[in-house]
């Protein structure tokens, strides 16, 4: 029986995107998550006596900003040396030979793959072999996994890859493979870098990506951490263990039957509890996307600033310092629109033709001519009225637009027959 932690896409200090134009971010907690992760990885791999560690590729986001980063990731790979655990690596496109002039020699429990061709490490008093080839270049194009050599017969034979695979959504297509050329080659495990949401691609053997450590931001979502394998006799058994120190989530508010202020705040608070149940104890960094065909949707998008601080209102009442609100975003319907998804009705009749009608050049002129006249002849006595601020054939979409909102929200709360 054997044990082993599979992870990748590390992305130590990589660098925060997207935060500088919003004050209350917990800057230092963002930044430091990473170098967390590796801790916690670290301390996994001592408290669960793995006999080994694999890294499938991107240690580092690329160039360091100063020797720190590199200083950081050895005096973690020491602390498993002392517990004589090795570790094998491979670079990633991030953090290719070519991306990383800064250097420091590696611990001696570090085994980094050549960037010129596959090579394979045995464990023998394990039956290990390990075969793998890491990124010269930030843009590998050509299948690597084609080259990897044969399976060493009777040893438990990992493939360690950064690839792309048959390609995933929102990530560079690198090493590009697919799932039947490394299960071809008759390993017993592949382990993956490079995409970071974990994915099992392939059982018997297993082929997975890991997903990577921390999210770093709100593409980046749910827990992350790496892969505890065991193996005992023929038997692979998987366990995902979180690592991560800091949590990004998307939190769906649905205000269709939101109604007033109050309800609105039961409903965010509601969709915040949930989330803080399901990741107890972490920080939370929280887009809050607020849905729903909504008696609210005007008062929201009138007063945006207001709701965006309700939410921030709520989120301080649900998990004082725990949430951060990332962001609002306020993707409600009104419900105009329901009404004319209805059809047949006299409001969505009458809603449509104001549509038609602001779309007609004939009959826009010819309403603002006639209003004119009705104006010059009326003169002084329709001073108070609306039509005074008609100079225009815009103003007169205006009016079509203000007669639209009239009718709405007066059909909304049953006034439309005054
Ligand atoms: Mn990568």
């Amino acid at each position: 029986m054997f044990k082993f932690v599979h992870c990748a896409d590390l992305h130590l200090d990589s660098p925060l995107r997207g935060l500088s134009n919003k004050e209350d971010a917990p800057e230092d907690q963002i930044r430091s998550a990473t170098r967390k992760a590796l801790l916690n990885l670290v301390d996994l791999c001592i408290e669960e006596g793995v006999n080994f560690l694999v890294i499938a590729g991107d240690v580092y986001d690329g160039e360091w900003q100063d020797y720190s980063t590199g200083l950081f990731f050895n005096s973690c790979m020491a602390k498993l040396s002392d517990r004589d655990i090795p570790v094998y690596l491979i670079s990633g496109n991030h953090d290719a030979a070519s991306n990383i002039s800064r250097r420091l020699v590696l611990p001696q429990n570090v085994i980094q793959f050549s960037v010129d061709a596959p090579e394979t490490y045995v464990i023998d008093d394990l039956g290990v072999a390990l075969h793998g080839q890491g990124f010269k270049h930030r843009e590998v194009r050509e299948n690597l996994a084609l080259s990897y050599p044969p399976a060493v017969p009777g040893y438990f034979n990992i493939g360690v890859l950064h690839t792309s695979a048959d390609g995933r959504e929102g990530h560079e297509t690198y090493a590009p493979c697919r799932v039947e050329d490394l299960v071809e080659k008759g390993y017993d495990y592949w382990a993956l870098g490079h995409i970071h949401k974990r994915e099992v691609l392939h059982e018997n053997p297993y082929v997975l990506f890991s997903g990577n450590l921390q999210g770093r931001h709100i593409r980046e979502t749910g827990e992350k951490g790496c892969t505890l394998v065991t193996v005992d006799g023929g038997r692979v058994t998987l366990e995902h263990r979180p690592v991560d120190v800091l949590r990004w989530h998307e939190c769906l508010v649905d205000l269709s039957d939101a109604h007033t202020d109050d309800d609105f705040t039961s409903l965010v608070s509601e969709a915040m509890d949930d989330v803080t149940a399901k990741n107890a104890g972490y920080p939370l960094a929280l887009r809050i996307r607020l849905v729903g065909t909504t008696q609210l949707h005007g008062r929201l998008r009138e007063d945006m600033e207001k709701y965006h601080n309700e939410v921030r209102n709520a989120a301080a009442m649900v998990a004082q310092d725990l949430i951060w609100i990332e962001k609002v975003k306020f993707d409600t319907r009104p419900w105009a629109n329901r009404s004319q998804e209805v059809g047949g009705d006299a409001l969505a009749h009458l809603l449509k033709s104001i549509d038609a009608a602001a779309k007609d050049p004939d009959f826009l002129n010819q309403f603002f001519a006639q209003m004119k006249s009705v104006q010059q002849k009326l003169g002084s006595y329709i001073k108070s009225m609306d039509a005074t601020r008609l100079n225009s054939v815009e103003d007169v979409l205006s009016l079509l637009d203000d007669a639209k909102e009239i009718l709405i929200t007066r059909s909304t709360d049953g006034r439309l027959g005054e």
